[in-house]
């Protein structure tokens, strides 16, 4: 057992995850039932010629095959994983699942971590993860047993070596855990190794705090719980804070680069006065002045009250669905990709001087008028994957300082305006996983482990059902071509998996939407408190409010 870990650390370890049915007999006693063949989301056509060999494979699910002695064990398998991306919370319980099933195919199955993400396959960094090491990370947070990495794998060289490594380590497949980037880069390598004739097959695992890697077969992503647990926790201790003291405002931006399930989640669970949901925000048009104007309203209208305070959530990815500043974005992500030397080396103001002569005029004017830190935040380096990087813009500043403007314009606004901000979001990529998202992860990895050993290339690992009990829990495979479509990155058009935002028409949006308004007048706050790890099941075992909203299940 490793030496860091805390007194909670070491009882945490000693937890069984528990599996689903069609798993705990082992990865060799499981059927393997499939369903019709499979379209992609959109733009068939073009993914189809995109992906000639993987596209159109059917939905997978496993059941129990027979309880008697045979396949008992098998040849022994040689799987590679891969952490990619942000973290999120169960990333090494996903791997133990992918341990313990190969262990129950033969006890000489190998499995190798590569090193850092995506690098550390392409460059053949790896270790050997074994059962002691294993066992140091058993339902701990992070990704730090082999860490992670955001390099995209893209070009053919790239591609050559990541079959060089395979076939050197003699792998039957690897396992890449992932967001939808990630697991559209699974997907890509997956095809080309067929393409080629590689034996090794490519599967994928559902990772992302954010929860927009979700759809009829993937429920949620891991990590989702455990984040949302904790960011609600501290919003709300923050949320007591406020009504204690009752002479601050708190502006809490929360990490989704995209979609605010994050955000809405977070409210669900604490009540603030305020959470903006960028989707709603795209869908009614509203500019970055409306914006501004609804939560200076809310300010007021509390303020006449007697009230000075209050918490208001936002989330990191609200300035790209602002349709003016999205539109700048997506035009400055083109001719950032394109003038890049142009630029280079020169400061905010020049820099804008010069990107403004590309840009179109309206979004020219946008970007002019945004506060200097802004501007520099919104021309920083796109990530591997062409996004903008919201966790660096301080969104929750921008609207505390506009918001702060508009209410000194308003002369009946006789209150006090004191803002305090903060950004929640690495804080609960890495904490210890709830037990859903350890069970969750453990058999996700487990499923994978069902995949690799089947050769079942271009999957991705998918347990459903999760709000009725482990026990009736289905594991199968998803093929990720199935999930895709094309999307503008780095100015070009790349197949992609589509994310899932918010549905404005889906129970979870549609709850929060029927109680904002108390919530806005009222202090409705509750206060989660800490993840709870041992006690009664309806206290340690409960999911989240979007699964069972979605799901039906409340
Ligand atoms: P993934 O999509 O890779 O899971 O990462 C999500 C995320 O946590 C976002 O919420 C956030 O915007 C981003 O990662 C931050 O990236 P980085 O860790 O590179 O700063």
């Amino acid at each position: 057992m490793s030496d860091n870990l805390s007194v909670l650390g070491k009882a945490r370890a000693a937890y069984q995850p528990k599996l689903p049915s069609s798993l705990k007999n082992g990865a060799l006693k499981v059927s393997i039932n499939k369903g019709t063949a499979t379209e992609s989301v959109r733009d068939q056509e073009k993914i189809k010629a995109l992906f000639p060999n993987t596209y159109g494979a059917p939905v997978v699910s496993f059941t129990p095959a027979c309880g008697c002695s045979c396949g008992s064990e098998s040849k022994a398998i040689r799987v590679g994983v891969v952490l990619s991306g942000g973290q999120a919370p169960g990333g090494h319980n996903v791997i133990a699942g992918i341990f313990d099933g190969l262990q129950s195919i033969s006890k000489e199955s190998v499995l190798f971590g590569f090193l850092g993400g995506p690098s550390g396959l392409e460059n053949g960094k790896y270790i050997q993860i074994d059962a002691k090491l294993m066992d140091a990370y058993r339902n701990t947070g992070g990704f730090d047993i082999i860490q992670s990495g955001r390099t995209k794998l893209e070009t053919t060289e790239q591609f050559d070596r990541c079959i060089k490594v395979a076939n050197d380590l003699k792998l039957d497949a690897i396992t890449i855990i992932g967001g939808d980037d990630s697991n559209t880069n699974a997907a890509v390598l997956g095809e080309y190794f067929q393409a080629k004739g590689a034996s090794c097959v490519v599967c994928g695992c559902p990772k992302t705090i954010d929860g927009d890697l979700k759809n009829e077969y993937i429920e949620t992503s891991f990590g989702f719980d455990t984040a949302v647990k904790t960011y609600s926790e501290l919003i709300g201790n923050i949320m007591r804070d406020a009504n204690s003291a009752q002479k601050y405002w708190h502006f809490i931006k929360l990490m989704g680069r995209s979609a605010s399930h994050i955000g809405l989640e977070a409210a669900l669970q604490t009540h603030p006065n305020i959470c903006l949901i960028s989707e709603e925000v795209k869908a009614k048009k509203m500019k970055l002045s409306e914006v501004v104007q609804f939560v200076a309203d809310i300010v007021a209208e509390r303020a006449s009250q007697g009230k000075n305070f209050g918490v208001a959530l936002i989330p990191e990815g609200l300035l790209e669905f602002i349709p003016d500043v999205g539109v700048l974005i997506s035009e400055l992500s083109e001719v950032l990709a394109h003038h890049e030397k142009e630029v280079e080396g020169l400061d905010t103001q020049a820099k804008v001087e010069k990107l403004c002569g590309w840009l179109n005029t309206e979004s020219a004017n946008v970007l002019k008028s945004l506060p200097v830190g802004i501007q520099a935040q919104l021309m920083l380096d796109r990530d591997s994957h062409g996004n903008v990087q919201v966790s660096l813009i301080e969104t929750e500043k921008l609207i505390i300082e506009m918001v702060a403007k508009e209410l000194k314009k308003r002369s009946d606004f006789k209150g006090k305006f004191a803002a305090l901000n903060h950004f929640f979001g690495y804080e609960g990529r890495c904490a210890a996983p709830s037990n859903f998202d350890a069970d969750y992860c453990y058999s996700l990895g487990f499923a994978a482990s069902v995949l690799a050993f089947n050769k079942m290339n271009g999957y991705m690992s998918s347990v459903r059902n999760l709000t009725k009990g482990i026990e009736n829990w289905t594991a199968g495979g998803i093929p990720i071509t199935m999930m895709m479509n094309i999307e503008r990155r780095h100015g070009a058009d790349k197949p992609v998996i589509q994310k899932a935002l918010v549905e404005l028409d889906g129970a979870p949006f549609k709850y929060f939407a029927a109680h904002r308004d108390v919530w806005a007048k009222t202090e409705s706050y509750t206060y989660p408190g800490p993840i709870q790890y041992w006690g009664p099941s309806e206290v340690c075992d409960v999911t989240n409010f979007t699964i069972k909203l979605e799901r039906g299940a409340m």
